[in-house]
């Protein structure tokens, strides 16, 4: 049991309390064992309950990362072409006065609105993760930078039903009868929640995993339900039909704890079972047992994953999904309901974070999914942006609309700054490349979108060349742009003070002593939180007609720097609805005909997102980049198992060996995400996707993308 941090024993080792960077749901509390001023060991914690003395496969390999040749150690200034990776390195203080005389003489000519930020959660930290430069761009007046990658529009929709709780807490999920992981490959994904799931069906609850892909997670379930992609909230409100109409519903519950079931009712019946079997490709049989069971086994729970919303109708979707746990009172019971992302009650001073007292009226906000719109002057900007300033990001490989990305970066009239740990495919653009630290080189503190600890990282060895932490940069840039405000000045452990409200509730009994003690402290949450309704909504109850303002440009002020105000875009549905993917036969005959399969992007077992695809153990463990294909739709294109084929669209393409399964459905191919573009054959997957946003939060419907594959 490892009680206290930096536990010093008589050969000079010591075990560090550490907390996984990495943008996952799990946020595993780590011990980094270090001898002699080097980290030689990092491990799961074993006294976390939810980390349970593992990290994944990605992860225990960390050290590789943190020791890797291919760290960028100073700070270095382009000498080559744009995008030719050929640099010279510098020192530090050359490197901030050319940012300062660039950004000056930027703001002098355009406007600080020139100046762009790109960034997001390759650090997950309070400290150093999502809103690290907030408090400097904000200062500076520079364009707002939207970063809606991920779940914004599942966290809208969600908001609407149910207000910010964090749900059913993962930890109980093991009281659970009956669970189903809907767009959600935990396995790979959310593996920590795995060992809950397995204890629940020791005690004979049933798993079942909605997917239009028998992924590893379908595999291991009890019974998969293979969906054409993009028609989940048409099966959400089949079921609903059928529990209305069987009389299944609790109706005690609906009628005490939520409110719309009047207007629900009259919508579930444009949704039979035939119908639903029609658009979703399930058998009716299939619609019908599942709708029965769900309701009739509790406590059941609903897990959903991220590509749920990367649909134009995604939103909706969520919604009518969200809806079924109230129906069924599934809330009433220990390890029922529905966990979407158990964040909302971390108490984050989202003051402290953003300081968007610095933001001026009416600055102009730009999307990240739109990066290669705005870069190419396809989105009519004025200003245009003359400065791109990236940070834990990698939006070459991870946006949408590739080419127009790579188009925008290699402009020479754009300045690109980029602070990495690695010479990804974004910072091969840059003209200023400055090294950043990895976590066992820095201090944060941790919020978790998968569970409900409050974890602290402390750092286990020195900076390794001149890398500094994201703090350190910003606090530095804005000493170097000459702003003397208060925020700039606080030190990393002032920061970690800061960015809590330690006083809120669910903080009783956590301070820093405890976490320094620990290395993490569980939030204090009711782990039943609805069985007598008590929703954060306006009405107190879970609204199947939402009373939430919101409007298709409605994006939560935590994804824009702290911003509120916003243009209004179209009125949303109050009421969840069904909406066919843009990109369909049904919507787009014209491109259904030259673009006929839908091509979905799957997260890589052994990468998250693009970090760790350029380490080598990563790399061969995960394998080749590849499409999988179905074997109908491969004989129609007389395909084989292992040829290189082209995908293709109107906006794109990539090449890679095709994998002939049918593990994917008729008309869905695959492609696993995160591979750089550098290290693969030609392109990679989001040079098909689109940019497009979905129906809430700005979220980009990548995942609503028509492709044809041929031989190559
Ligand atoms: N190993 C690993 N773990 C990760 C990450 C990683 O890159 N690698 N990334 C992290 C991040 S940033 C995120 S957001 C999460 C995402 O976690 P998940 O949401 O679990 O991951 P995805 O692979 O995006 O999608 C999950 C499943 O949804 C299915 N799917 C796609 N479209 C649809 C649809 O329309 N309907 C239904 N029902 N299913 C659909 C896909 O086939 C896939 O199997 O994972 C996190 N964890
Ligand atoms: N087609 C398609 N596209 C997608 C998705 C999809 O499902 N399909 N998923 C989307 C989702 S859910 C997400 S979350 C996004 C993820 O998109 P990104 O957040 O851009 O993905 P990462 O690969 O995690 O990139 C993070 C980068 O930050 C760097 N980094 C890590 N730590 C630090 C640090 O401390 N300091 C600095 N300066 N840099 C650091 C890493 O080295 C890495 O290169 O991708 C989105 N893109
Ligand atoms: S990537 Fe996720 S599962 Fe792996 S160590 Fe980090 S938090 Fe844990
Ligand atoms: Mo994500």
């Amino acid at each position: 049991m490892v009680s206290t941090v930096d536990q010093q024993n008589a050969d000079e080792q010591e075990i560090v309390h550490g907390a996984c960077p990495h943008d996952c749901p799990d946020t595993c509390a780590m011990l980094v064992t270090v001898k002699n001023g080097r980290a030689v060991k990092v491990e799961g914690n074993p006294d976390h309950p939810f980390t349970r003395g593992t990290l994944c496969g990605k992860v225990s390999d960390y050290l590789d990362r943190v020791y890797s040749p291919d760290r960028i150690l100073y700070p270095m200034r382009r000498v080559g072409p744009k995008g030719s990776g050929q640099f010279e390195r510098i020192s530090w203080d050359v490197a901030l006065d050319q940012i300062r005389d660039h950004f000056q003489q930027i703001i002098n000519q355009y406007g600080a609105e020139a100046i762009m930020p790109c960034s997001y959660l390759g650090h997950e930290g309070l400290l150093n993760g999502l809103t690290v430069g907030d408090a400097f761009f904000n200062r500076l007046g520079a364009t707002i930078s939207e970063r809606t990658f991920c779940i914004s529009c599942t966290s809208t929709a969600y908001l609407m039903t149910y207000g910010p709780t964090h749900g059913t807490d993962p930890d109980t999920f093991k009281h659970s009868k009956y669970i189903i992981l809907w767009g959600c490959n935990a396995l790979s994904t959310n593996v920590h929640l795995w060992s809950f799931i397995r204890e629940a069906r020791q005690n004979g609850a049933k798993l079942v995993s909605i997917d239009p892909v028998r992924t590893r997670t379908a595999n291991q379930s009890d019974w998969h339900i293979s969906i054409r992609p993009g028609t989940d909230g048409a099966l959400a409100l089949g079921l609903m039909h059928v529990i209305i109409n069987e009389n299944l519903a609790d109706w005690d519950y609906v009628e005490n704890y939520t409110v719309g079931i009047e207007a629900l009712k009259e919508r579930v019946q444009d949704y039979p079972p035939e119908t639903v079997a029609e658009i979703t490709g399930i058998p009716v049989e299939d619609i019908v047992t599942l709708a029965r069971e769900y309701a009739t086994t509790q406590p059941s729970v609903i897990r959903i994953g991220v590509a749920l919303e990367k649909q134009a109708g995604g939103g909706q979707g969520v919604r009518a999904i969200c809806c079924l746990p109230a129906l069924v009172g599934a809330w009433r019971h220990l390890g029922g309901g529905m966990l979407q992302a158990p964040m909302w009650p971390f108490p984050i001073r989202w003051d402290v974070v953003h300081r968007p007292h610095f933001i001026r009226p009416n600055t102009r906000v730009v999307n990240q999914w739109q990066l290669g719109r705005a870069l190419t002057g396809e989105m009519p900007l004025d200003p245009p942006i003359k400065a791109l300033f990236v940070y834990n990001c990698n939006p070459v490989t991870q946006a949408a609309e590739q080419e127009k990305i790579v188009a925008g970066l290699a402009r020479d009239d754009l300045f690109v700054v980029v602070s990495e740990q690695f010479m990804t495919d974004t910072a091969d653009y840059a003209d200023i490349v400055l090294p950043a630290t990895t976590q066992v080189e820095n201090l944060d503190l941790m919020f978790s979108w998968g569970h409900t600890y409050v974890t602290l990282n402390k750092p286990a060895i020195e900076p390794l060349g001149e890398a500094i932490p994201n703090t350190e940069l910003f606090r530095r840039l804005a000493a170097r742009m000459g702003f003397d405000d208060e925020c700039f000045q606080l030190s990393d452990q002032q920061l970690a003070l800061e960015v809590l409200d330690w006083s809120a509730p669910v903080m009783q009994g956590i301070d820093m002593d405890l976490l320094k003690a620990q290395g993490y402290a569980k939030l204090q949450i009711d782990p039943v939180p609805h069985a007598e309704g008590n929703f954060p909504t306006p009405s107190g109850k879970c609204e199947f007609v939402s009373s939430m303002k919101v409007d298709s440009n409605f994006v939560l002020p935590a994804f824009r720097q702290g911003y509120e105000s916003y243009e209004p875009g179209a009125a949303i549905d109050p009421l969840p609805n069904y909406t066919p993917q843009r990109e369909s036969p049904v919507s787009n005959p014209d491109l259904a005909q030259r673009y006929p399969l839908n091509l979905l992007s799957a997260k890589p077992h052994q990468f998250i997102n693009s970090c760790f695809a350029n380490l080598p153990k990563h790399a061969k463990l995960q394998g080749e980049p590849h499409v999988i294909i179905h074997p109908d739709d491969a004989a129609k294109r007389g395909i084989a198992d292992g040829q290189m084929v082209k995908v293709f669209n109107h906006r794109g393409a990539f090449q890679v060996p095709a994998i002939v399964n049918d593990m994917t459905r008729p008309g869905v191919v695959v492609a696993p995400l995160g591979y750089w573009r550098k290290l693969s054959c030609a392109g990679t997957i989001n040079a098909a996707t689109a940019a497009t946003f979905t129906d809430m939060g700005h979220t980009a419907a990548v995942g609503d993308a028509l492709v044809e594959v041929t031989a190559a």
